[in-house]
């Protein structure tokens, strides 16, 4: 029998949906069901505001700000880039929901400007910075990376953004900084998913200090020549292309620099499933389904997952001498 579904379902999301049964699908159907109360709940209380924002229809690119001119870089792939339509409905981003559309369907809400990042610990210079301050000594680049995610789907995101880097530079890391760590915004207020227990909100992410300052290592600020829309991390997310896309943490406002090694939110939840480097690996499959391949969102066939995802020649000599099965 033939069941008419929403136009809005793509193929891609089905094929999903059959072939994983992990961890995360099991969170997805029992928080969707605390999704729908939780919005029961608010029109129960007359939040006309909170209802409207709901509602809000996801940003298309014409409809979000340009970001004028950007330096090509070197490091961006020649592999065609999916469209911005692909990149801005089909999403993680918990804090929103945790089905692909929810990102984009409920991420109105949120209110990106004004911004400002805190910088913390190991530094010389600490202190809270509003975005333009952060940004304006930055040249613009564009960075068409691949993104794969550790539930073995792909896309190629043609990114705007800074390398982070030349940001922590300028806060001047003393000889104890041997680790980043990345928070995410905590208001569920504004990020209604927050109310929902699937992670330890809010969502923090960490890297090594010499993965942090690789050149490949962006903050990102847009995507197709825009600004972000707020599914995709808005106004400014982590990009680091050679791990799995949980480490690229979205909508940032705490950045410390740490003598140990963070607490990460995804190792916390799962720490046989989700290490804390998280490189990109067809030999280290997940407990629960293999990494060897992938599927590219908008192509029908899997392809081959490449170690560092593509990127081992300008990044595997960072991890000489581990055991990567081990510092998964
Ligand atoms: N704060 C926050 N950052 C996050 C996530 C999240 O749920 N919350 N999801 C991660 C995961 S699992 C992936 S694959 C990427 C997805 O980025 P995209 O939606 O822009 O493709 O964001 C990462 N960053
Ligand atoms: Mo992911």
């Amino acid at each position: 029998m033939l069941i008419k579904r929403p136009a809005r379902i793509k193929p891609s999301e089905i094929t999903d949906e059959a072939l994983y049964r992990d961890r995360r699908r099991f969170l997805e159907l029992s928080s969707k069901s605390l999704l729908a109360l939780g919005a029961a709940a608010v029109v129960g209380c007359d939040s006309n505001e909170a209802v409207a924002v709901s509602q809000a229809p996801p940003a298309s690119a014409g409809a979000l700000r340009s970001l004028g001119a950007l330096k090509s870089s070197a490091f961006s792939t020649s592999e065609p880039s999916n469209s911005f339509d692909d990149i801005s409905s089909y999403n993680n981003f918990y804090e929103f929901g945790t089905r692909k559309t929810d990102p984009a369907n409920n991420s109105g809400s949120l209110r990106t400007d004004p911004w400002s990042i805190e910088i913390e610990g190991a530094v010389e210079k600490p202190g809270r910075i509003a975005l333009e301050d952060l940004m304006k000594p930055h040249a613009l680049e564009e960075r068409i990376y691949r993104l794969r995610c550790v539930e073995a789907w792909s896309m190629v995101v043609p990114w705007v953004g800074i390398p982070l880097g030349d940001v922590l530079k300028r806060f001047k890391p003393t000889s104890n900084a041997k680790y980043v760590e990345f928070t995410t915004l905590y208001d569920p207020e504004q990020m209604p998913g927050q109310d929902i227990p699937v992670l330890d909100w809010p969502y923090v992410e960490g890297l090594r200090i010499d993965e942090a300052v690789h050149p490949l290592t962006i903050l990102g600020v847009g995507l197709y020549g825009k600004v972000l829309p707020n599914q995709c991390g808005a106004p400014i997310r982590l990009v680091v292309p050679w791990k799995y896309g949980f480490k690229s943490i979205k909508s940032i406002v705490k950045i410390r620099l740490l003598e140990r090694e963070p607490k990460t939110s995804w190792n916390v939840a799962g720490p046989r499933e989700y290490g804390f480097y998280a490189n990109v690996n067809p030999d280290v499959d997940h407990p629960r389904w293999s990494q060897n391949r992938e599927r590219r969102i908008g192509s029908l066939l899997k392809q081959k997952t490449l170690p560092f995802n593509g990127y081992a020649d300008d990044v595997a000599s960072l991890y000489r001498g581990m055991d990567l099965r081990k510092f998964f």
